[in-house]
């Protein structure tokens, strides 16, 4: 049986949209000062604070400057670099003007991060139901009103379409098509699928498998034997197939506030102080109307320490209270006694239909 019969229809039959927008804080912050269009910018925290790059735009890229790089690494790369702080609130209302945009030709609108989407348009009818067309038009149309630059991958499931928007970045889209998957599939290397890091590079590696294609020789059980749960999804991934919806807001299976913050938490009483800040907005966003009819099943706190190790602590509850996650938080710290960079808090909804037994 040939791999894509495996699943029928529903991995490669959906006209999936990916979009990125591209070197996103800094393209917000240039496009309100077009005299710097031309010249190294990055977006970073202040020295005396984390002095971090968030991001730089492609000019300061070619000379090396990368995201989480400290800035004084980005100086000493570019000499003339133009640092500029950052401003969240400024990101999160371009955002929402973006996705303004997306509504036009969908309502499956799956949000990944401020700058990064998924649209299922299977049944748009817009620009005679052609995706290509639509992703220029969304492209152009954020370029006209927002001034700044997105890329877009087109494909038949979520995993290709975040490949292919990768692909002619900056300010660029690339389709794969179904008949463009097996071969697309076996040149590309291992790196470029989801959740393979450098671990799992490493241990592809050491049996000789660098692209997907050497991927589709090694059988399901010993990947399964490999990598456990994971070595399933690899699998299908090296072949293409995802079967993933793109999930909207509405049918989300969880939803988290977190921050980052500037300087680390390093006491439990700093952060109880943050909690209770990232709760509040937890609630102000479950009171949504999206949110307000979701049942839900479980809470949960993410934690990322100043090593950038992150951990997460769950547990069940209906009704999401402080204590909860004060609770979680006291086996956080518990855990590891590491300062902390960012606190996240969320919930797991209960997307199970619910039975009607209001029966007459
Ligand atoms: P990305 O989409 O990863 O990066 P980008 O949009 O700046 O550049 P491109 O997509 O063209 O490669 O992240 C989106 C934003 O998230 C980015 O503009 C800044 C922020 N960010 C951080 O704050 N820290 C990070 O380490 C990264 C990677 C991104
Ligand atoms: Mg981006």
């Amino acid at each position: 049986m040939n791999s894509l019969e495996r699943y029928p229809k529903h991995s490669h039959d959906k006209k999936i949209i990916h979009i990125d927008m591209d070197s996103f804080y800094a393209s917000v912050e240039i496009a309100e000062k077009p005299h710097l269009r031309n010249k190294p910018v990055a977006v970073a925290g202040s020295s005396e604070t984390r002095g971090v790059v968030t991001t730089c735009n492609y000019i300061a890229r070619k000379f090396g400057v990368r995201s989480a790089m400290p800035s004084l690494t980005a100086k000493k790369l570019c000499p003339n670099i133009i640092f500029i702080p950052v401003h969240m609130e400024k990101y999160r209302k371009t955002s929402k003007e973006i996705h303004k945009i997306f509504k036009c030709y969908t309502k499956i609108i799956e949000p990944v991060s401020l700058d990064e989407a998924y649209l299922d348009v299977t049944h748009s009818k817009y620009c005679g139901g052609n995706p290509i067309e639509m992703a220029s038009q969304i492209r152009n149309k954020i370029l006209h009103d927002l001034k700044i630059t997105a890329s877009a991958g087109i494909a038949p499931n979520k995993f290709l379409s975040k490949i292919a928007s990768e692909w002619n970045k900056p300010n660029g889209q690339y389709c794969i098509t179904k008949s463009m998957i097996e071969k697309f599939m076996f040149a590309l290397p291992i790196r470029k699928v989801i959740g393979v890091g450098e671990k799992t590079e490493k241990k592809l590696n050491d049996i000789d498998v660098k692209t997907c294609g050497d991927l589709q020789n090694v059988s399901l059980i010993d990947l399964n034997s490999k990598f456990g749960k994971f070595g399933s999804t690899l699998f299908d991934l090296c072949r293409g197939i995802d079967t993933r919806d793109v999930e909207s807001d509405r049918d989300s299976k969880s939803l988290s506030v977190e921050d980052t913050y500037a300087i680390d938490l390093n006491s439990k009483q700093r952060c109880i102080t943050e909690l209770s800040k990232i709760y509040k907005k937890l609630k102000q966003r479950l009171n949504e109307d999206k949110y307000i009819d979701k049942k839900i099943k479980s809470c949960f706190i993410k934690v990322k320490y100043n090593d950038f190790k992150i951990s997460s602590h769950q547990t069940i509850c209906v009704i999401p209270k402080i204590e909860s996650y004060l609770k979680l938080l006291d086996k956080a710290i518990e855990k590891k006694s590491k300062p902390i960079r960012l606190l996240g808090v969320g919930v797991i909804f209960d997307n199970r239909p619910q039975l009607n037994l209001n029966i007459y």
